[in-house]
């Protein structure tokens, strides 16, 4: 009886020092959430994960990518480069999906060979393939790992035998040879955070000088108001489109600026970013019926020319905020919302002038959930949980399919689509998960960065007074 005396008076204080939720004021009120709700939609997308991951193995095992509609698969060559379950890996790692991970793991160091007569596009296998399998290596500390990764990069290198250090489009993985004499900013430097890794991992630096030649090459060429165009010849170095801007095409090249500078401290990277960073604010930034938008300019001139954005631009409030811009990454994914919002979905291309979705295919593509995870983290306001946590339940409403999920063809009309992008499996289900699970503290922001098809590297297991060796910076 006294024991239950005590607890009432206890409860009564606790009450009494407590304003009720009507009371909080509303930036309080953004910080609060449901823990074990958060648990519960972590649990969900790890069950979803592990279905559609098990869709990929019965319909698709040694291919590259899923087809959930016709439960059959795909393939981005004449021969399978296995591009899911690398790009897979380090999704389920995070996951603790350890019987899986193993499987993924014997199947690259046993079965996987890149001795393959076919022409790859080096920007894609480079963050899916080298970038993946480099994660698989940072994880399972698996020496056979590193070195099929090696492997992969000498088979990409001559790519960039070219005049002006700027990589083909295409190399073959058998022969070398290259091909394709024009390629946009994000093929042509995108390469740092990769290419430095492997060098780190082998101390050698031949590799991130190869990737570090090829962004200073496209800095180098900057017009005399400090902006980059967006197509370029690796021959001649001239810029065959003289556009600039942050979307699809130009817009890991700012990414790889300020995190490979993260992770291995190269000061050149450092400078380059921060003279490049503010004349995208200064030129690109554009203010549209109370949205922050980032237009497309004339290199030269700095004249914007059009408002047609693509989805993919939603990666820059995650660089914003990771960079310590917190305001402006507040401000322009809001912008993304609301688009998300307009249909439910995101086009994949759209003139916030005109309101129109000009490409109006959504993919499955992970940028707004990442920046939505990245300000959750960093601010800690609900607002961004919440954000996720939406996206989640219309992802689940158009996308999901009774194995696993697809593209949409139209998301206007929500017609599906019969394809999986690798990306799913490395990048959104990855953010949503940790999203939902960021409150149990069981991975650690501030010590790992990203590469842009999410796979992760621990800041602290690069040494920069190494970094600075083996790099050779
Ligand atoms: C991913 O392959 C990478 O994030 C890339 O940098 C561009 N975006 C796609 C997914 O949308």
């Amino acid at each position: 009886m006294k024991k239950l005396s005590i607890f009432l008076v206890l409860l009564a204080i606790v009450f009494a020092c407590t304003p009720s939720d009507q009371e909080l004021p509303q930036e309080e009120l953004s910080f609060l959430i449901d823990t074990s709700y958060a648990s519960t939609l972590a649990a969900e997308v790890k069950n979803e994960t592990a279905r559609t991951w098990e869709a990929y193995r019965q319909y698709a095992w040694g291919h590259d990518v899923l087809a959930p509609l016709s439960k059959s698969y795909k393939d981005w060559y004449a021969e399978p480069l296995y591009i899911s379950p690398i790009d897979a890996y380090s999704t389920l790692h995070l996951m603790g999906m350890k019987k899986e991970t193993a499987e993924i793991e014997r199947y690259v160091v046993d079965s996987l060979n890149f001795d393959k007569n076919i022409d790859a596009k080096i920007f894609e296998v480079n963050i899916r393939i080298l970038g993946g399998l480099l994660a698989m290596y940072g994880l399972s500390e698996n020496p056979q790992v590193l070195a099929k990764a090696r492997d992969f990069a000498d088979r990409m290198l001559p790519a960039f035998d070219t005049p002006t250090g700027i990589p083909t489009y295409w190399v073959n993985l058998k022969t070398g040879e290259p091909r394709g004499d024009t390629v946009n900013v994000a093929e042509a430097a995108t390469y740092t955070m990769e290419m430095g890794v492997l060098s780190y991992y082998t101390q050698d630096p031949k590799y991130y000088q190869a990737g570090k030649k090829a962004t200073l090459a496209i800095f180098d060429r900057r017009s005399e108001i400090g902006l980059i165009g967006d197509v370029i010849d690796v021959q001649t170095g001239e810029w065959v489109r003289r556009q600039s801007h942050i979307c699809a095409g130009v817009d890991s090249y700012y990414e790889y600026l300020y995190k490979s500078y993260l992770l291995f401290g190269d000061p050149e990277l450092k400078k380059v970013w921060e003279e490049s960073i503010p004349k995208v604010h200064q030129y690109l930034a554009e203010e549209h019926e109370g949205n922050l938008w980032y237009a497309r300019a004339n290199m030269d001139t700095g004249e914007k020319e059009s408002a047609v954005v693509t989805l993919y631009d939603a990666f820059f409030p995650a660089l914003m905020a990771l960079s310590g811009d917190v305001e402006r990454g507040k401000r322009h994914q809001t912008t993304w919302q609301w688009l998300w919002n307009q249909y439910g979905l995101e086009p994949m291309v759209y003139d916030y002038k005109a309101k129109t979705p000009n490409y109006p295919v959504y993919d499955l593509n992970p940028e707004i959930i990442e920046s939505a995870y990245y300000l959750y983290h960093i601010t800690s306001d609900s607002t961004y949980f919440h954000m996720n946590e939406s996206f989640w339940s219309d992802i689940k409403k158009y996308c999901g399919t009774n194995v696993a999920f697809t593209s949409v063809q139209d998301v206007q009309t929500m017609e599906k689509k019969d394809y999986m992008p690798t990306f799913f499996l490395a990048e959104t289900l990855k953010y949503f998960y940790l999203t939902f699970s960021h409150h149990q503290g069981v991975f650690d922001f501030d010590d790992h960065v990203f590469n842009t098809e999410a796979h992760q590297f621990k800041r602290s297991a690069f040494d920069k007074t190494k970094a600075k060796e083996y790099l050779g910076y």
